[in-house]
């Protein structure tokens, strides 16, 4: 799963508040195609490792008590050029700096309830993508 694919979540904010809909029409309607999705909430031991690149930051006790506190939707999907084009998607990290119809804009609340996430590159997409989904789950 190399160039064509990236993984995402929809976060528990998004959740909580009834997007679930809504994201999936955007995602498949700007061409990405759903290969793996499942419906799951991250144990505290599955966010510390998910988030691991973040341990340091001052913010990570913070994300790591958001990620587990509800259900997320995990998915890998695929087009041509998919982590770049799937983060044009989604916007900035900070809804407030993200461009007008991007999902964050629509959705997110703040830089840490921020709606969605998406891989920030190929090497990524492939472990976040393998951290969530076992190959018999991908399709
Ligand atoms: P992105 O999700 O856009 O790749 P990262 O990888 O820098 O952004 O951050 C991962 C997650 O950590 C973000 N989606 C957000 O939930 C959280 N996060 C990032 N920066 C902050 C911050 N300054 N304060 C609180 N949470 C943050």
């Amino acid at each position: 799963m190399t160039g064509n694919r990236t993984f995402t979540m929809i976060k528990p904010d998004a959740v909580e508040n009834g997007h679930i809909g809504a994201i999936l029409e955007k995602i498949t309607s700007a061409g990405f195609k759903i290969v793996a999705m499942k419906y799951t909430q991250l144990s505290l031991r599955d966010a510390q490792e998910f988030y691991a690149i973040h341990r340091e930051r001052p913010f990570f006790g913070e994300l790591v008590s958001f990620m587990t506190r509800g259900p997320i939707v995990s998915a890998i999907l695929e087009k041509d050029n998919a982590v770049e084009d799937f983060r044009a998607l989604i916007g900035a990290t900070n809804p407030e700096e993200a461009a007008e119809g991007t999902i964050r804009k629509l959705f997110a609340k703040d830089i840490g309830e921020n709606a969605v996430h998406g891989s920030d590159s190929d090497e990524n997409a492939l472990i976040e993508g393998s951290f969530h989904f076992s190959g018999r789950e991908i399709y």
